[in-house]
């Protein structure tokens, strides 16, 4: 049986100090995934020693890829060019990193082999048909069950297509696996995305040397080149820095200084959400590092206001709402959330989950099929659940800093998938938290 972790975090108290949280989650898939079928070496400082990370490693070293690292962020890989991956000779296990299985159906649908794609029981329940679908119409051959997710099945050998795919969410996973795939269709693949999604995917080929074209919300690459290796610079993730924003804004006394985070535009919605709501957040020394924009972030405590939250900023703060709900409850007054329909189908349904965790802590947060309404007040003690969802679990710690009594988190292991350290980082910053072990 797997161990059990569960916090527990004393009420009150203030964040102080400076810290780097590890690296961007989404740029460390990707790093892995093109290093891989780049020709020549590729070598990553900062990637992201996490669950989900390794998980894509893991995939690539079973196909052939020969990998040194990770060493304290550092990787080097050996790319083994666009057709040399190898078969892998089990099934590849993705844990719960939706990122890993859905841009890995991708660049799977066009390899001369068949794989097979499994992941645990929160990723088993996630939707895939919005990737195999497309990946079907460019000619592949894969089956989900018949609910539409895991275990995924990929025929090799299938000639792919291009395609021009309007999409119907805005999904960054669902365009970076068909902008894979197309890496290696006959034509062109073109994705039109409904609103902004994070471009990791398009600014990491160009830097491996890949043409890709972007006319306002198409993304079109052409089939058939190659990607050369090169060296690339992870900067800290933004969706864990926000953790801190949030913290250091609704905790009376705080000032925290977070080094080095990603700001791509596509990512920081949770800046603009913030400050819309009277946070504090000062963005020091702005720099590009290989591509991504990167700065120091500077946030102090300041009082919250409700707000109605732009649509236009949701697919740009999509991982950030957990957290954001917490910022809500603290908040004066009431603060709205639509169009975020999506986060029903991540880890856990994070609007279900959250709003059933504030109440619980006191809080009258209302779901409704596309968000939720928060009406901030005071937050009790309590005990709340996760459901296994790393980012539920980090928002509910940090709610412990405007709590009235100590906040138990059941089941937290999962923030390892996204935010190894998350707890002793935490800690050092000013939050009294206890992991505690069970099973
Ligand atoms: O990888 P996974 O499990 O899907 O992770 C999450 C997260 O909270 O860490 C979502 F649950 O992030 C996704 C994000 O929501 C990472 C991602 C990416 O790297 O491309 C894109 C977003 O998903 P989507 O479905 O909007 O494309």
């Amino acid at each position: 049986m797997s161990v059990k972790i569960d916090y527990v975090v004393a009420p009150g108290g203030a964040l102080r100090g400076r810290a780097r949280v590890p690296g961007d989650k989404s740029i460390s898939h990707r790093a892995i995934m093109l290093g891989s079928i780049a020709e020549g070496v590729t070598r990553i400082r900062g990637f992201l020693e996490a669950e989900d990370a390794l998980a894509t490693l893991a995939a690539f070293r079973r196909m052939g890829v020969a990998v040194e690292g990770p060493d304290s962020g550092r990787l080097t890989i050996y790319g083994v060019g666009m057709h040399g991956l190898k078969a892998p000779s089990e099934p590849l296990d993705l844990g719960n990193s939706g990122t890993s299985m859905r841009l890995l159906c991708g660049l799977l649908a066009g390899q001369p082999f068949d794989s097979v794609l499994i992941g645990d029981a929160s990723l088993s329940r996630r939707p895939m048909r919005r990737v195999t679908e497309p990946l079907k119409q460019m000619g592949a051959k894969i089956e989900t069950t018949p609910e539409g997710t895991a275990p995924i099945r990929i025929f090799g050998g299938r000639k792919l297509t291009g395609i021009h795919y309007q999409m119907p969410v805005a999904s960054a996973q669902v365009k970076s696996a068909l902008l894979l795939a197309g890496l290696y269709a006959e034509g062109e693949t073109c994705v039109v995305e409904p609103a902004p999604t994070r471009d990791h995917t398009e600014r990491m080929l160009l830097g491996f040397g890949y043409p890709v074209r972007r006319e306002g919300k198409r993304v079109c690459l052409q089939g058939g080149g190659k990607l050369q290796g090169c060296d690339l610079d992870v900067p800290a993730d933004i969706s864990s820095a926000a953790f801190f924003l949030v913290g250091a804004s609704i905790a009376p006394g705080s000032e925290v200084l977070l080094e080095h985070v990603g700001i791509n535009p596509t990512r920081t919605g949770v800046l603009e959400i913030l400050r819309l709501m009277g946070a504090k957040i000062e963005v020091l020394d702005p720099r590009s590092i290989g591509g991504e924009p990167v700065a120091d972030l500077k946030v102090s405590y300041a009082p919250l206001q409700g707000i109605r939250i732009p649509e236009a900023l949701v697919p740009l703060a999509i991982d950030e709402f957990p957290v954001l709900f917490v910022a809500a409850a603290c908040a004066e007054g009431e603060t709205v959330l639509t169009g975020a329909g999506e986060l029903r189908v991540k880890e856990s349904d994070r609007i279900q989950v959250m709003a059933d965790g504030l109440k619980a802590l006191g809080i009258d947060a209302r779901p409704t099929p596309d968000g939720m309404v928060i009406r901030g007040g005071q937050l009790k003690g309590g005990r709340v659940h996760s459901h296994g969802d790393h980012r539920i679990a980090m928002a509910f710690a940090i709610a412990a800093l405007r709590a009235q009594g100590p906040i138990e988190i059941e089941d937290c292991a999962n923030v390892a998938t996204s935010f190894p350290g998350f707890a002793e980082l935490a800690g050092r910053l000013g939050l009294a938290l206890e992991a505690v072990r069970r099973g």
